[in-house]
């Protein structure tokens, strides 16, 4: 059993990212009979696409997890949904604006996850974890990547089963003790 896990660099003048954190953490877990790879994802609507598709070949994932950071969150948020759009204020790191375009023009408006998320969220939070499902990724480069990975692994026919997991910035409320804690309880449910 394979699983990859992507975190992503920091972004908007931060010095670092609990995705990668996170991510990184994980992959020197060992269980037995399963390999964890760790990937670092660029925060670039331009460069992550093609990034994603490169790592997706090179790992033949069983399960694909990936991990962003959003700052705001009060919670873990495994995201149901990525749609195919792209819009921001705020420039990605290579200082790239999108103003409402579509990701693939031949692609639906949303895709969904290909994992059975309230199942997986039930799990976890009888078990303590503080995660609900959400049904926004946002419209940054997370949500593109996740568009990415759902509309390319569908399309090459892939079983690789993915879900997006959106993760709160490391505090004193948030650990990165806690969100590992978490993000490896999920990856044990799942497999
Ligand atoms: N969070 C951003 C992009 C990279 C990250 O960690 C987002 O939510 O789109």
């Amino acid at each position: 059993m394979k699983v990859l896990i992507t975190g992503f660099e920091p972004f908007g003048g931060s010095s670092t990212n609990s995705s990668w954190e996170v991510a990184s953490a994980v992959s020197r877990v060992h269980i037995s009979g399963v390999s964890i790879e760790a990937r670092l994802l660029p925060v670039s609507f331009g460069r992550v696409g093609d990034v994603l598709k490169g790592v997706i070949a090179e790992v033949a994932p069983d399960i694909l997890i990936m991990l962003g950071q959003s700052g705001q969150s009060e919670s873990i948020r495994i995201e149901r949904i990525a749609i195919n759009m792209m819009d921001s204020s705020k420039p990605d790191n290579d200082g790239y604006v999108p103003d409402e375009e579509v990701i693939h023009p031949d692609g639906p408006s949303a895709l969904f996850s290909t994992l059975p998320l309230k199942p997986l969220r039930n799990v976890l939070v009888a078990q303590g974890h503080k995660v609900k499902i959400s049904n926004s990724a946002g419209l940054y480069v997370c949500n593109r990547t996740y568009y990415e990975a759902l509309y390319h692994l569908s399309s090459q026919g892939r079983a690789t089963r993915s879900v997006f997991v959106h993760l709160p910035k490391i505090s004193d409320e948030w650990p990165l003790s806690r969100l590992q804690h978490t993000v490896m309880q999920l990856i044990q449910v799942l497999i």
